[in-house]
């Protein structure tokens, strides 16, 4: 098992407060993804009968249970900070080599298709700061990410793909992937 750095972890800690632990309360939950699924159902207009606010309540389930499988060493169905951490120290070789397991792949492609509003296949400014914002992120600091993230132009599946990589592996402060979720480590 790999260990995770400092600032590792601290990007890692990170998502699990602002991205996974919707309700604040110290553990992630099956509740956790049905509110995000209320969150951005209600920035995207989804209504809870279309098409696809059932693709993505379907996804989202089997990224719930794909994350219990492999995080919840005791089998509570909560995943703890602890857990959370050890589930990446395990997995962080195969995703420094591009390999992520099955449900994180799966999320990052919603997260994807959740960001691009316009469904183009590219996720703009505007996109970027509508989604973050819901999360606690300022208009101004979201412009700040883009910049670092995007390079001047906008994201495609695969650099989102790459950034994700890049903000769960990278030790370098300086990397572009740290910004992926703000500016905040
Ligand atoms: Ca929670
Ligand atoms: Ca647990």
């Amino acid at each position: 098992m790999a260990e995770l750095s400092n600032f590792q972890e601290n990007k890692i800690s990170k998502l699990f407060t602002m991205l996974y632990d919707s309700n604040n309360d110290g553990v992630i939950e099956k509740r956790d993804f049905d509110i995000y699924l209320q969150k951005v159902s209600q920035v995207l207009g989804w209504k809870s009968d279309s098409e696809k606010y059932l693709k993505a309540q379907e996804t989202l389930n089997t990224v719930w249970d794909g994350l219990k499988e492999y995080a919840d060493t005791d089998k509570d169905a909560k995943i703890t900070l602890e857990e959370w951490l050890r589930m990446w120290r395990d997995c962080l070789k195969d995703i420094e080599a591009g390999e992520f397991p099955a449900w994180q792949k799966k999320y990052m492609d919603l997260m994807f298709d959740v960001n691009d509003m316009s469904g183009d296949e590219l996720i703009d400014m505007e996109e970027y700061k509508t989604f973050l914002t819901q999360f606690g992120v300022s208009q101004d600091e979201c412009s700040v990410a883009f910049s670092k993230i995007s390079g001047g132009s906008d994201i495609t599946r695969e650099q989102f793909a790459s950034l994700w990589r890049g903000y769960l592996t990278s030790n370098d402060k300086e990397a572009a992937a740290n910004f992926l979720f703000g500016t905040n480590q």
